[in-house]
């Protein structure tokens, strides 16, 4: 008989609300949308969760047994062995290290957090004393939460769905896409707002569809975002459109920013954006007059060396416009209670040794205990200050997604031990030295904490067999933890850490279940006017005297934010900007191998204006090379008439998972391999330049054998 239970997707941190069908065997059939549930479901255009999840539960791909590494690094040949085995070998390995090198010499290198997985590995790093924990922060949630942290005060600021804006901006994101959680104002609450009369202003170099009903749909060149902003800021300065009122009562530091936009001028602001002047005035009229204003912000802001600033720049204008704390704008919120994950990572008598990270010069990454990717691989490469010699990846596949691509495969080449967790054999897994296969969420009890800044969080229950031996990746940790003679810090079953976890709720884990979600409380302006920002002055911050004691500038400038990362003389040999978003149909590099989303996309496509295609003598639908500095890859292209003409919009994560032998073709396709780590990067976060790469374009080499191109679907099914 078939059951349906009630599920939240995993497959990004948006968690809709989904129904699951399961069979008579237990597997998962079908999930489709909950949308009765009252709860959020805000399904992405692709259906990524209900077109992944019954597929990738039982996906005959999925990694099932631990393996150690038989032929040489990279031939992907492999000899089964028992999770005893697996564990003592890499206790073994990190005691050599840990006693040889010093602990320093061991990184964890994480992905975002999918269940217990991130939590778990914080704490080791802590009671191994490594101050070497990889993350994904320089380039994810960290720079606009701390723009938030300083403006404002908490980086839990969220969308009001309450209460109709005048005017939504939806600033290098793509809700549709990639979730509508995160900012926490789904597409039906924009569709409300629109109907009622807000104003759309989209600045989006590429297109969405969102773009269609757009009011005015800024094509800016990418990266040039912190150049906008302040733009925006000077033009609603010097047309007297701020609100006085609000800045008198509620702020600190406007004459300095008011001082701050005589440094530049609107010429200045349409040369490095391409936005014409008049258009850059009318969005900041709008803005500032059709309140409330709101900006949906996202991930396009943070990819650059300049990335705090820039963030920084785009919350002085809910500052100036008085927007924060009022109905229909932005709002502080009060995270649900349950165990603040940091409680969990840290603790009191072992405190991070930072002064020996490797990521020690970027100080917002040391508080938040992250080291910047590149700072890893540029540190396995040079052995300065000192040599890595181990790391653990967990949920994570750096050889495509981060900056350098063939750096990175060098670095973690060079590394003398790499362990990589995961669901899919993948490029990085295929050079580690021992594969764990990890059991996502619906295949173990789990629960679902992030994005931190939302402070939600979402009960998880076990409802499918996981594959094989795969193991949660907190057991694995928990495990190893014994092993490590870490036993007092952890537990004796892993699954203890999900009571832990839930008891500032007053509830059991399995007493949540039954709850299935806790959420934040939203705060008011008027609730407490007094004391509503959380800022050491209690004020909307323009300037940060935090900031300042960071050593990093306390109000954003044009000269930093418009730095260029590259110089004019890069353009000369590469002149056109590459950018990307992420794929509508899959998560970030993951879950390419679930056949139900080829039929949204099958392979890396890019998009150029139809006069550069004709200028570089590119056709339509044929495969192209881009070029960078660093190196050169194919992707197919797709000419379209709104990207600007010096604009390339490629496609991120992509390699072949049926090409086994060769590391599964990382370089191929890879929008990384064009990208670099290399510095000035954001001096505060550690960000890297990932907009507005310089690049130039021209027709495909014919592949090369060793390529492996299957010849025929049969061929291909069979090295699936
Ligand atoms: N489907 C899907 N969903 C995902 C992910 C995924 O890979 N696929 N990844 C998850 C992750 S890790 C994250 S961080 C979030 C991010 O999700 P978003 O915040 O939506 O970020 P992106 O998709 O990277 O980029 C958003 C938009 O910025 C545009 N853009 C590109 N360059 C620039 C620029 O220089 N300036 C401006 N203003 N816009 C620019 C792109 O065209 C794109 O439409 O999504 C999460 N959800
Ligand atoms: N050029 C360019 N580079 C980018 C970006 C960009 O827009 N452009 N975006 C950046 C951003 S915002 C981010 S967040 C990063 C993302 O980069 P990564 O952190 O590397 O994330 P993914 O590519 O999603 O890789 C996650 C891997 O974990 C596996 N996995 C899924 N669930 C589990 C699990 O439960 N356990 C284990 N052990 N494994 C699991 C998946 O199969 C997948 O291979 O990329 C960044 N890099
Ligand atoms: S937006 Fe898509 S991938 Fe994200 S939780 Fe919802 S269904 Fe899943
Ligand atoms: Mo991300």
């Amino acid at each position: 008989m078939k059951t349906v239970k009630d599920i939240y997707c995993f497959v990004c941190p948006s968690h809709c609300a989904l129904k699951a069908t399961f069979d008579e065997t237990g597997k998962i059939v079908k999930v489709i949308a909950d949308s009765r549930s009252g709860q959020h479901c805000d399904i992405c255009d692709c259906a990524k969760g209900p077109n992944t999840i019954p597929e990738v539960h039982s996906h005959g791909k999925r990694l099932q047994f631990p393996m150690k590494r038989a032929g040489e690094r990279g031939r992907n040949q492999w000899i089964r062995i028992t999770w005893d085995e697996a564990l003592d070998t890499i206790a073994e390995k990190m005691k050599y290290y840990r006693d040889n090198f010093g602990p320093e010499s061991i990184a964890m290198v994480l992905g975002e957090p999918k269940s217990m997985d991130y939590a778990f590995l914080q704490r080791f790093a802590t009671f191994l004393e490594t101050p070497n924990v990889i993350t994904p922060g320089n380039y994810c949630g960290v720079q606009t939460g701390h723009a938030d942290q300083f403006s404002i005060g908490t980086m839990h600021v969220l969308s009001d769905p309450q209460g109709d804006p005048g005017c939504i901006i939806i600033w290098g994101a793509n809700p549709l896409n990639t979730g509508s959680n995160f900012r926490c104002y789904s597409r039906a609450q924009v569709k409300r707002a629109l109907k009622n009369g807000a104003k759309l202003i989209m600045m989006e170099p590429g297109h969405n569809r969102y773009c269609d009903s757009a009011d005015h749909w800024l094509r800016l060149k990418p990266g040039s975002d912190g150049a906008l902003a302040m733009g925006m800021v000077k033009v609603i300065i010097e047309e007297d459109l701020y609100d006085k009122d609000y800045i008198a009562k509620n702020t600190v530091g406007f004459e300095e920013l008011k001082k701050e936009v005589a440094n530049f001028t609107l010429e200045d602001v349409a040369a490095e954006t391409w936005i014409p002047i008049e258009t850059l005035r009318e969005v900041s009229r709008i803005y500032a007059t059709a309140k409330p204003g709101m900006i949906l912000w996202g991930n396009a802001l943070e990819n650059s060396a300049a990335a705090l600033q820039i963030c920084r720049a785009v919350s002085m204008l809910r500052g100036l416009t008085g927007n924060v704390g009022v109905v229909g704008g932005e709002l502080i919120n009060t995270p649900a209670k349950f165990g603040r994950p940091g409680r969990f990572y840290f603790d009191r008598s072992h405190p991070r040794p930072t002064g020996k990270s490797i990521g020690k010069e970027f100080p917002i990454a040391m508080g938040a205990a992250y080291v910047p990717t590149q700072s890893l691989v540029q540190t396995i490469l040079s052995e300065d200050p000192y040599p890595v010699k181990m790391a653990m990846c967990h949920v994570t596949n750096p050889l495509l997604t981060y900056p350098d691509s063939v750096a990175t495969y060098e670095a973690f080449m060079k590394l003398p031990f790499l362990v990589v967790a995961e669901i899919f054999p993948t490029s990085t897994m295929a050079i580690a030295d021992i594969v764990l296969p990890a059991a996502l969420p619906l295949e173990h009890d789990s629960i679902a904490y992030w994005p931190a800044w939302l402070g939600h969080i979402r009960a998880q229950p076990k409802c499918v067999e996981p594959p094989g031996e795969a193991w949660p990746d907190a057991k694995m940790i928990n495990e190893l933890a014994k092993r490590m003679g870490m036993r007092e810090h952890f537990f004796e079953n892993w699954e203890e850490s999900l009571d832990l976890m839930m008891a500032d709720s007053g509830m059991t884990f399995n007493e949540f279940c039954a709850v299935r979600v806790l959420g934040p409380t939203k705060h008011y302006l008027n609730d407490d006017p007094e004391r509503y920002f959380k800022t050491p002055s209690g004020k909307f911050e323009f300037y940060s005297q935090q900031m300042a004691q960071l050593g990093i500038s306390p109000l954003p400038t044009y000269k930093e934010v418009s730095a260029a990362r590259f110089g004019k003389e890069a353009f000369e040999h590469y002149p056109l900007y590459l950018t990307n978003g992420k794929e509508g149909a899959y998560f970030s590099s993951g879950y390419r191998h679930i056949e139900a989303m080829k039929k949204y996309k099958a392979e890396a496509i890019c998009e150029m204006h139809p006069d550069t295609a004709a200028k570089y003598k590119l056709k339509d639908g044929e495969m192209i090379t881009i070029e960078s500095r660093k190196g050169r890859i194919q992707q197919r292209l797709k000419t379209a008439d709104y990207i600007h003409p010096k604009v390339v919009m490629a496609a991120f994560g992509w390699w072949d998972t049926w090409a086994e032998d060769n590391e599964f073709n990382w370089r191929k396709y890879n929008i990384n391999v064009l990208s670099d780590g290399d510095k000035p990067n954001c001096p505060a976060t550690g960000s890297v330049q990932l907009r507005g790469i310089p690049v130039r374009v021209y027709a495909a080499e014919p592949v090369m054998e060793t390529q492996c191109l299957p010849t025929s679907e049969n061929e291909r099914q069979e090295s699936v």
